[in-house]
């Protein structure tokens, strides 16, 4: 068993395959070929030194099977995984092999895992999402309008008492949810308890107001024990969701919440703070559209994943990841995409035409930094949203909706840098 047993460009991937597509550039003195062997090698079982063992353990190895063309970026190979190799229902395990040491290995100057094709008895061993875009009208009245999220700017800092105002001008004036910051936890000026407890007692007071079905997106992100009793918590106080920041948690600690949030019947929102540090480069790491593939599979119900090159954020492939979170999975549910980062009312048309409106659109700044206050800002908003659903254009809407109008004389319709 040595590298040059890892390549064979004649083998057909079988439905027990999984198939991964990677972008590389091979090291020093390799030809795309061989370094393609040694990433199936040593994403599988092989390693640097030949071996004869006794047993099959063939059977386990995986196939470089395919090179496609040289790229800008490098070289797409394809490389087939026999099931056997990985443990059914522990993603760990399987970015150990596929994501794990070969991302460091000198046969590639540079790899990147672009894609994975999931073969039905491994994906079957994952939950996948309890609701995905069903929270649109399971646990909210969005019914088909993107449902609205805000978190309250500045991000860290504000006391319980002002998080809980801000939630409720932006609950009357037409948001759906609340959501708290990637790193707004458990800190003194806010305590998680406190904040959770006030912040539902304030929607059931906006939902007898509105008649409209409010919730929270609440933060739970701690350590894995916690988190679970931190989930508990929310489903105690009457919430519906938990927040959870994904990449920094880590796919075990998701996996542990995500078995605890169906005993809870709550959904799960993933942020991905730090996901930049996998995707940014095209050349190397993990892609966003992996990613999210991971965090389907893991089963949360909606998963930033950017908002079509508009916004504050750079992004990859948008369209392409919120399209394969929607395809089918063996029955999974499917994930709503959420679309976030520098979205204020002026460009919310550009957006839902880029992306349709099975997604949920998030704005912190574009609603709090409304010159008339929050609420102002939720309602200028809605108005852009609904006016998108009605075929009318903000310019026209803005003419019945004053707050929109202000909004669209402040930011116009161009992306914030
Ligand atoms: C947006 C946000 C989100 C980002 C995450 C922020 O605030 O709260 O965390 O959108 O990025 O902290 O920047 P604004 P992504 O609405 O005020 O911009 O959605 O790309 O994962
Ligand atoms: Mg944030």
């Amino acid at each position: 068993m040595e590298y040059a047993d890892f390549l064979d460009e004649s083998y057909e991937p079988g439905a027990e395959d999984l198939v991964c597509t990677f972008r590389i550039a091979p090291g020093e003195g390799l030809s795309v070929g061989e370094a393609a062997a040694r990433v199936a090698s040593e994403s599988s079982n092989g390693t640097w030194a030949a071996l004869s063992p006794e047993s099959d353990v063939r059977q386990y190895s995986a196939l470089a099977c395919g090179i496609g063309g040289e790229g800008p970026h490098g070289t797409d190979i394809t490389v087939a995984y026999p099931e056997a190799l990985f443990e059914y229902g522990s993603l760990p395990q399987v970015l150990s092999c596929i994501a794990g040491n070969i991302m460091g290995m000198k046969a590639v100057d540079t790899i990147r895992l672009l894609d994975c094709d999931w073969p039905e008895g491994l994906a079957d061993s994952f939950p996948g999402p309890q609701y995905g875009s069903d929270v649109r009208t399971e646990i909210l009245d969005a019914g088909d309008r993107p449902p609205l999220a805000t978190v309250p700017k500045p991000k860290v800092g504000l006391s319980t008492e002002e998080h809980v105002d801000i939630a409720e001008a932006a609950w009357r004036g037409g948001v759906d949810l609340l959501k708290d910051d990637e790193n707004l936890t458990d800190q003194d000026f806010n305590p998680f308890e406190r904040r959770v407890a006030d912040a539902l007692e304030a929607r059931d007071r906006i939902e007898d107001e509105t008649g409209e079905r409010k919730d929270y997106l609440v933060n739970i992100t701690a350590e894995t024990d916690e988190m679970l009793r931190r989930a508990e918590y929310v489903a105690d106080q009457g919430g519906s969701f938990v927040m959870v920041d994904i990449i920094t948690c880590g796919w075990s600690g998701l996996q542990t919440v995500r078995r605890r949030t169906e005993d809870l019947d709550l959904a799960i929102h993933a942020h991905r703070a730090m996901h930049a540090a996998f995707d940014r480069l095209p050349q190397h790491g993990v892609s966003m559209r992996c990613l999210a593939q991971f965090a389907r599979l893991a089963g949360v119900d909606h998963i930033h994943t950017g908002t079509a090159g508009l916004g504050k954020l750079e992004n990859e492939d948008t369209p392409g990841i919120n399209e394969w979170l929607r395809s089918d999975l063996y029955g999974h549910k499917d994930v709503l995409p959420v679309a976030s980062g520098g979205l204020h009312p002026g460009i919310v048309d550009q957006l839902l035409d880029a992306l349709g409106t099975n997604i949920m659109v998030q704005a912190g700044g574009g609603i709090h930094g409304h010159p008339d206050g929050t609420e102002a800002g939720a309602r200028a908003l809605r108005a852009a949203v609904e006016a998108h659903g009605d075929g009318e254009s903000l310019e026209t809407r803005a003419e019945s909706v004053p707050e929109l109008k202000t909004a669209l004389d402040k930011w116009g319709t161009d992306s914030p840098r």
